[in-house]
């Protein structure tokens, strides 16, 4: 766990009470109904939105057919082009914030972040972290059918954002995460423009530097087995330009927290 100034909390203050779950989805039409099928029965008080970017596969309708049938639970919005994960999930936020959501979820609709996990963010939520991370790199943590080539970008990623950074996150590219509404308003969404795997990078970063609680929760990730993936070369280079330039401005700003693992 990473300290800082935590969020002041009132007795008996549960920030997960009103959860949204937010799902991007691009072509993930195999995959939604299975996903929120999940979800609805591991935690059926959590609200979803649906955040789809004009599918061609026909996702965004298929989510509209979810959210007609579960109107108060189950949202979807729509966007009109292909414009990455970062840019959905922070649609999504903005959504999720103006209509008051104590706790804001990032779950991939491919089935690598198990539903019945997601308990165990919340909990850690619950139990003082601002931003719960869903990690595959600490103790009990893990990974199943991932080819060894993913694995090893993922832990190169991981072992040099660490490094160029210098905190003691173990999973900073996890895209399995809970945030606490303040973490999402003071962080200055408004200038993040990083797309794929930056955007996890950069969010950590950025609530680190605010001087929020961080924690790591084991989870086991599971490789998608239906659909294709959206990760491209093009995520990688932003990753390691922008993870070098922030390590920088850290160490010349000396705004770099202390290396404190979980
Ligand atoms: N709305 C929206 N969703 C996207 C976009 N790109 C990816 N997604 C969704 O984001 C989630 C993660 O994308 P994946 O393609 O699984 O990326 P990944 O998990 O890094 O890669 P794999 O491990 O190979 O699956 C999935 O639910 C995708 O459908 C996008 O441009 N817009
Ligand atoms: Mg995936």
């Amino acid at each position: 766990m990473t300290t800082g100034d935590a969020v002041p909390r009132l007795a008996g203050d549960r920030p997960t009470l009103r959860t949204l779950v937010i799902i991007p989805t691009f072509n993930e039409r195999e995959n939604l109904p299975l996903i929120l099928q999940r979800l609805q029965r591991a935690c059926p008080a959590v609200h979803v939105l649906v955040v789809d970017d004009n599918s061609p596969d026909g996702t965004g309708q298929l989510a509209d057919d979810f959210a007609a049938a579960d109107p108060d639970r189950i949202h979807v919005m729509h966007r009109t082009v292909k414009d990455g994960l970062g840019a959905a999930y922070l649609a999504g936020f903005a959504w999720g914030l103006s209509r008051g959501y104590t706790t804001v979820v990032e779950m991939d609709a491919d089935g690598s972040h198990a539903p019945e996990q997601l308990h165990l963010l919340l909990e850690a939520v619950d139990a003082g972290a601002d931003l719960a991370i869903g990690s595959r790199y600490v103790e009990g943590g893990n990974v199943q059918n991932w080819p060894w080539r993913r694995w090893a970008l993922s832990w190169t990623a991981n072992t040099y954002a660490r490094l160029a950074l210098g905190i003691g996150i173990h999973d900073i590219t996890a895209g399995y995460r809970a945030y606490r509404r303040e973490v999402l308003q003071k962080i200055d969404l408004d200038h993040v423009d990083s797309k794929g795997y930056c955007f996890q990078i950069d969010l950590t970063w950025r609530t680190i530097t605010n001087g929020f609680v961080v924690t790591e929760v084991p989870i086991t990730f599971t490789e998608r087995e239906l659909g294709v993936s959206k990760m491209s070369g093009s995520n990688i280079r932003e990753a390691l330009v922008k993870v070098a330039q922030w390590g920088i401005d850290g160490r010349l700003h000396r705004n770099r927290p202390a290396p404190v693992a979980r």
